[in-house]
């Protein structure tokens, strides 16, 4: 059961860093449908990524004030906005002061691996952009929000590929017959994921110094497009990027095999991926409503590791290729030069049993697909 947005006498007020993109959208829909007060924090600067390379999202989106106009009318509720970026301490100080948000979900970095290896500036700018936002959150939380619960958007690949289980965040090792739980080691593949890695530490030691609270969620690739809230009219559509920057595998090879392109399965194809549709990522609000109503204590710093399947990046290929099948269409799969330096095969089994303890019952991609 989900824990209510009302369990005092007024609303949960939370803030969505990041709402206006892919996953912070769709989420501070689902939020405010749900009853929350909900405030957007975003610079609407996926927006310029897009203009800069010449790319677009498959569906059209519209403005971010058109979405939450379209929002206010035809439910009544009402979303706040703050357009500016996290990285300016003063924008965010004055939205923590005048919102007072009692969990702040944040989703607000620059979240491609290709984008932050296509030369130096990206790579500075991606992790001066995911570090210090995510500073500057931790130090308005310190300075404004003392109360406030940071549910913090993370990757499953910051762990990268080791040869053992993948652990939820900490692992129990014994070493010269002392034993202690420990972060678990990290090994990143992209200056993208690294910045990550650096935001957990960030998070972790503010938890042990100043007492914050907060979640890591390690999520895995997202696919899908609609939830309840963004089918109910054009303009709450969310984006659905495809290109080889943004565009994550599965919905990638989905609109390759519409358009009768073959899907670029790079390499060998054994690389695996922890795949999440992007309703389970509300669903996993969940999570995040427990979160907020029933927070971490002061100085804890919760991880999970937030997928429902793994699957290769060829059985990914299979899986489209059977569903298209069903569709009537031929769909071809080719393997292209791997321009990732990344295994292509390896040994994966990363655990995600908090989920599951927290009740999460997923409709899974395999099922649907056979
Ligand atoms: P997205 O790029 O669609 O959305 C990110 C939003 O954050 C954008 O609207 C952008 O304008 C905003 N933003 C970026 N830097 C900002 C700044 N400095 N100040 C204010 N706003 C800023 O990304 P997404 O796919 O929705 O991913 C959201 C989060 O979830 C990211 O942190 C990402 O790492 C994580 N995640 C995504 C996936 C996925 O497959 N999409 C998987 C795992 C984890
Ligand atoms: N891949 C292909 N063909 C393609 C595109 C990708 O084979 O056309 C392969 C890649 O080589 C990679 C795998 O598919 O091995 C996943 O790539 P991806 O682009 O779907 O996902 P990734 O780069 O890992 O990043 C995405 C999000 C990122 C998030 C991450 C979760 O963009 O924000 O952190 O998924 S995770 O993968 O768990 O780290």
């Amino acid at each position: 059961q989900e824990a209510s947005a009302h369990s005092s006498s007024k609303p949960k007020k939370v803030m969505v860093i990041g709402g206006d993109g892919y996953c912070g959208w769709a989420t501070a829909l689902h939020l405010s449908n749900k009853g929350y007060e909900v405030a957007i924090v975003d610079n609407l600067v996926r927006r310029l990524y897009d203009h800069q390379l010449g790319l677009d999202s498959l569906t059209p989106i519209t403005s971010i004030q058109n979405r939450v106009r379209r929002w206010k009318a035809l439910t009544g509720k009402t979303i706040q906005l703050y357009v500016g970026d996290i990285c300016d301490f003063e924008f965010l100080s004055e939205a923590f002061k005048s919102f007072e948000p009692d969990a702040a979900v944040h989703f607000g970095e620059q979240r491609s691996a290709p984008y932050s290896m296509i030369d130096r500036s990206r790579a500075v700018y991606t992790q001066h952009n995911n570090v210090i936002g995510t500073l500057n959150v931790l130090f308005a939380i310190k300075e404004y929000s003392e109360e406030c619960h940071l549910v913090k958007l993370g990757t499953m690949g910051e762990y990268g590929t080791p040869n053992i289980d993948i652990e939820e965040g900490f692992i129990t090792i014994t070493h010269n017959g002392r034993t202690d739980t420990l972060p678990y080691p990290k090994q990143a593949s992209s200056f993208y994921h690294l910045s990550k890695v650096h935001d957990s530490h960030n998070i972790a030691f503010t938890c042990k110094a100043w007492g914050i609270r907060a979640t890591d969620l390690n999520q895995g690739v997202v696919y899908g497009l609609k939830t309840d809230e963004t089918a109910m009219h054009e303009e709450l559509s969310n984006r659905f990027d495809y290109d080889a920057v943004f565009g994550t595998a599965l919905n990638r090879f989905c609109v390759q095999a519409a358009v009768g392109h073959p899907l670029t399965v790079y390499g060998k194809g054994g690389q695996v991926c922890e795949i999440i549709h992007l309703k389970f990522v509300l669903c996993n609000l969940f999570i995040i409503k427990l979160a907020i109503a029933n927070p971490a204590k002061p100085g804890e710093f919760r991880v999970f590791n937030q997928f429902t399947e793994q699957f290769s990046v060829n059985e990914l290929a299979k899986l489209v290729t059977a569903a298209g099948a069903k569709l009537g269409l031929d769909v071809q799969t080719k393997s292209v030069p791997n321009p990732r330096v990344e295994a292509e095969e390896h040994y994966y089994n990363a655990k995600h049993t908090k989920l599951i303890e927290l009740g999460l019952v997923p409709h899974l991609l395999s099922g649907l697909a056979t």
